[in-house]
């Protein structure tokens, strides 16, 4: 018997922790978290095995013999797949101009050798999922202090009270995150959940909101309201690094703490002594902006005063708060040579309008939105897209409303998915590029910035069971197939040799941990002129970018809709077993958790009749779905909640179909609501019914 043990990345989920793997005789047996986590995981990294071992994925090249989405496949080599998709993604070229080719993915550490592909071949329409995800904290965090959302950590050990407001830090998991959130609890931090429902962290909760759907801004704003009338937040802080405070002070005190509680059915009190904790713990509070704040069309606003809040308590830059992130060079190390900088950043324009279109300049350019982008294949405007790759991302199901989405590609000549599982987009493509999954593939090494940064290598513990590449392997094939012979490589060494040329580590530094430390303390950086990266070189309330686009950067309240007697709005949220939509099908995860349930208030579902635990039914515009109720009094009776990810309806996913109800299908063209602010589309806006089954 031959055992050993190798360090890697987990790939169950995008928050990518270290890991080590017991292979035995050639088996991956086991997993565990890495040093750095001291063994700890979440029960979906330990289910990496399952996905390993499931005959049920892709498991070689796919070319489409039938209709779009029915099913029938042609198998063939990986030459004639990256032949047939290099011709293809040439032929529309020449026909209708570099930029024709659109692309996304999940994002992420691991993008740099595909985006020098992409440069390579000269368009410039890289998107990444973000639009169904954070891009109004990305927006708002660049509105606010000139950088993106990563330019801050989080440092929950040594804080002082930890707010977390549409934010299941303990279901919504990051290993680390977890493990520092209940260190700084067991340190004496004080927890405030602010939630449309009780999740796991209201249940451990020192203050827990009840919100009403859809008001987080108004609480926000009462919040402003008392921490500057009441004179709680940082004087000093504010004197020196905001511009336009006074701006802000005239702004909020139309939203008195009063006003809030009819809006938010939050008591004024409440809101007012809460104020005055944060103030007591402040600089150490971390008021977390939101990560999936894809919900409503202010969510943009609400995650700018989000940030303000933290920034009038001082927590920008404080330990305990919000340090400025860690990068190489903050530890005096070099950074990871780029691929990308090989190619000319393309000239182009970007089909989303991102940069150049009237009410598009003030967004992040870097991963643009992609749903805007779909325009383009539907009006060939401003210039026709004709094909489409989708790397790592399900916009079938991460986008609102699958028929509508599907209709929008209709004028596509190549629809390719690059994929590790069966997801709705791959079975709907012309081309399945099947991708080892992580702990059969390498990768390019990632730089993991932090208090601590680090320099992480994914390496491969088991060689693939089937006819399936790494990610470096495609685009090298794709490479040399366009004649970019920079990219052309045929082993991983030699790709991190480029990457730590310059860097002074070589591959065997990471043979140990997997990982190279670049700092042996974690980095505070104090605040500095140079810190925010505005205009002004403050912290800004008038963001002119946003106001030349015609949005207001002190957006007045409207308060939402109230959703109809008969109906209720639809929310959504992640659960510890599963991630997003792709582990359904998880042997292991399905055996935990195999359907989703309705959370319901317990005075609606009598109303209606409905008994805990029994099948109802769930609808909007056609759509409908059975799902078991899950009566309780701890959650806001405007609302049904479930978790995002059922519904499936894959005849290759034996387990998942069938289970559970689809929350993207009770969104009807959600993909065309947006919130202007940061770009991120709305998909708390829906009202549905629910019935006995
Ligand atoms: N209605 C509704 N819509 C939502 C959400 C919601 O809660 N409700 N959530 C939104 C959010 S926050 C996000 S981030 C998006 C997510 O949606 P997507 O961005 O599409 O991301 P995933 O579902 O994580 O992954 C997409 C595909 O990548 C494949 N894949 C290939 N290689 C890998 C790998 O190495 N690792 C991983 N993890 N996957 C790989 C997976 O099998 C899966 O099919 O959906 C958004 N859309
Ligand atoms: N286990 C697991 N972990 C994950 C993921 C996963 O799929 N599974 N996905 C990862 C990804 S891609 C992301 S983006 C993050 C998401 O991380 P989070 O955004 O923290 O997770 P969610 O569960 O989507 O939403 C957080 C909370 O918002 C609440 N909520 C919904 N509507 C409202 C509202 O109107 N107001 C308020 N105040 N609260 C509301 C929900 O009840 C939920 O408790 O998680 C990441 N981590
Ligand atoms: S949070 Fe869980 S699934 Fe995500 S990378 Fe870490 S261990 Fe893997
Ligand atoms: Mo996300």
């Amino acid at each position: 018997m031959s055992k050993e043990y190798v360090n890697s990345i987990c790939g169950m989920c995008s928050v990518r922790c270290p890991i080590q793997v017991e292979v035995v005789d050639g088996k991956a047996e086991y997993i565990q978290g890495g040093k750095s986590l001291n063994g700890s995981l979440c029960p979906r990294g330990a289910a990496g095995t399952a996905l390993t071992y499931d005959e049920e994925r892709p498991q070689y090249p796919m070319i489409r013999a039938g209709e779009r989405g029915e099913g029938k496949w042609r198998k063939v080599s990986w030459d004639e797949a990256l032949d047939y998709v290099a011709d293809k993604l040439k032929a529309v070229q020449e026909e209708y101009g570099k930029d024709a080719i659109l692309f996304s993915d999940r994002g992420g550490p691991f993008r740099d050798f595909y985006r020098a592909f992409l440069r390579g071949i000269g368009t410039a329409n890289y998107n990444n999922h973000d639009s169904a995800c954070a891009r109004n904290v990305q927006n708002s965090a660049l509105s606010v202090f000139g950088f993106g959302r990563k330019g801050v950590s989080y440092d929950f050990k040594n804080c002082k009270h930890i707010v977390l407001q549409q934010r299941n830090v303990m279901e919504a998991i990051n290993v680390a995150e977890v493990n520092n959130v209940l260190s700084g609890m067991e340190n004496g931090a004080k927890l405030t959940v602010i939630d449309i429902r009780a999740n796991v962290p209201a249940t451990k909760a020192d203050n827990f909101f009840l919100i009403r759907p859809g008001t987080d801004y108004a609480f926000n704003l009462a919040v402003l309201h008392v921490l500057i009338n009441e004179e709680l937040y940082d004087k000093e802080y504010v004197a020196n690094w905001f511009d336009g405070f006074d701006a802000l002070k005239v702004f909020v005190q139309q939203y008195p703490p009063e006003w809030a509680e009819e809006e938010t059915g939050i008591a004024a009190d409440s809101i007012r002594d809460f104020c005055r904790q944060l103030a007591e713990a402040a600089p150490s509070v971390i008021w977390h902006p939101g990560w999936m704040t894809a919900r409503y069309s202010d969510s943009f606003y609400m995650s700018r005063t989000i940030y303000l809040i933290n920034a009038l308590l001082g927590a920008i830059g404080a330990k305990g708060g919000l340090p400025f992130m860690g990068k190489p060079g903050d530890a005096g190390a070099k950074g990871l040579q780029s691929f990308m900088n090989l190619y000319p950043k393309p000239e182009g324009k970007r089909a989303d309008g991102i940069g150049w279109m009237e009410g598009r300049k003030h967004y992040d350019a870097g991963p643009g939105l992609v749903n805007l982008a779909y325009d383009a294949i539907v009006e060939g405007k401003p210039y026709p897209i004709k094909a489409y790759i989708a790397q790592r991302h399900d916009p079938l199901m991460a986008f609102p409303d699958m028929k509508d989405v599907k209709a929008m590609w209709d004028n596509l000549d190549l629809l390719v998915a690059v994929t590790f599982s069966w997801s709705d987009t791959a079975w709907y493509s012309d081309v399945v590029l099947p991708i080892s999954p992580f702990l059969e593939r390498d990768d390019t090494i990632m730089t993991k910035n932090g208090p601590k940064p680090s320099f992480v290598m994914r390496k491969r513990a088991i060689e693939p069971l089937y006819d399936t590449k790494a990610i470096w392997e495609i685009y090298s094939g794709l490479a040399k197939r366009f004649g970019l012979d920079d990219l052309v490589y045929e082993n991983i060494e030699d790709i991190w040799k480029f990457q730590l040329e310059g860097t002074g580590y070589t591959i065997e530094d990471f043979a140990e941990t997997g990982a190279v430390g670049l700092a042996s303390a974690p980095i505070y950086k104090p605040v500095t002129e140079n810190s925010f990266k505005t205009p002004s070189g403050k912290i800004q309330i008038i963001d002119a970018k946003l106001e030349e686009d015609g949005l207001p950067s002190l957006k007045p309240y409207e308060s939402p809709e109230r959703p109809p007697e008969d109906k209720f709005r639809i929310t959504f949220g992640r659960c510890a077993l599963h991630t997003q939509g792709h582990t359904v099908n998880n042997k292991l995860l399905f055996e935990r958790m195999p359907e989703n349930t309705l959370w319901i208030h317990t005075d609606r579902a009598k109303a209606l009749g409905i008994e805990n635990d029994e099948y109802v039914s769930v609808g909007n515009n056609g759509y409908s779905a059975k799902i078991r109720a899950f009566v309780t009094d701890f959650i806001h009776p405007e609302c049904v909640f479930m978790i995002h990810g059922f519904g499936h309806t894959l005849p290759c996913e034996s387990r998942a179909i069938g289970k559970g109800a689809a929350d993207n299908e009770l969104m009807p063209k959600g993909i065309r609501k947006y919130d202007k602010g940061g770009g991120a589309i709305s998909m708390q806006e829906h009202f549905v019914t629910v019935s006995k089954a």
